[in-house]
């Protein structure tokens, strides 16, 4: 929230935009009117716990992220289960917190969690602040990133047993 002529953050793409990137065969940037456009928009009530502020309950409507990042072509066979349960996805706000969550969890063939990238929240678009992460199965509102500003999906080397 700056005014004009107030030096902002490192803005890496665009306001409300974020980066797709990583093992996917077309890397993007998308704006929240793309999300609000392009993929049918969820609304999904929420309660989560906060350690420092306590309980909050809120209304978010957006896209699932399973469906926007399956769009990208992440680098697996869709077919195979066992290859797609290899991968990682990691989100990160504007204000350098970020989250990782595995493409299992939210694969219909595995933990299934509707989670939305989302467009709109308690009414209000969300075009100028960024998408949110929404995460219904959580209980804590520590993975509900705000402002996203990249996400990105891989194998997750480290797992695979390789050196590097
Ligand atoms: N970008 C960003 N998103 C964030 C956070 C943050 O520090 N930065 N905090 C998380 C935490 S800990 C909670 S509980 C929820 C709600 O936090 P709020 O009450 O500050 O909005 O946002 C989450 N999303
Ligand atoms: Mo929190």
């Amino acid at each position: 929230m700056s005014r004009p002529g107030t030096p902002t953050r490192t803005i890496p793409v665009r306001a409300g935009a974020f980066a797709m990137s990583g093992d996917i065969q077309r890397p993007a940037t998308l704006t929240v009117a793309d999300l609000r456009e392009r993929w049918e928009q969820h609304e999904s009530d929420v309660t989560f716990d906060c350690a420092t502020n306590g309980p909050q309950r809120h209304t978010f409507a957006g896209p699932l992220l399973r469906e926007v990042v399956g769009d990208a072509g992440p680098a697996f066979d869709p077919r195979r289960r066992k290859d797609r349960s290899r991968f990682l996805l990691a989100v990160s706000g504007g204000d350098g917190h970020h989250t990782v969550l595995s493409w299992a969890e939210i694969d219909a063939d595995f933990g299934n969690s509707p989670v939305l990238l989302a467009t709109r929240l308690d009414g209000r678009e969300l075009d100028a602040v960024g998408s949110q992460l929404v995460v219904p199965s959580d209980r804590c509102g520590a993975r509900y990133i705000s402002a996203i500003s990249s996400i990105w999906i891989g194998a997750g080397r480290v797992l695979t047993g390789g050196r590097g």
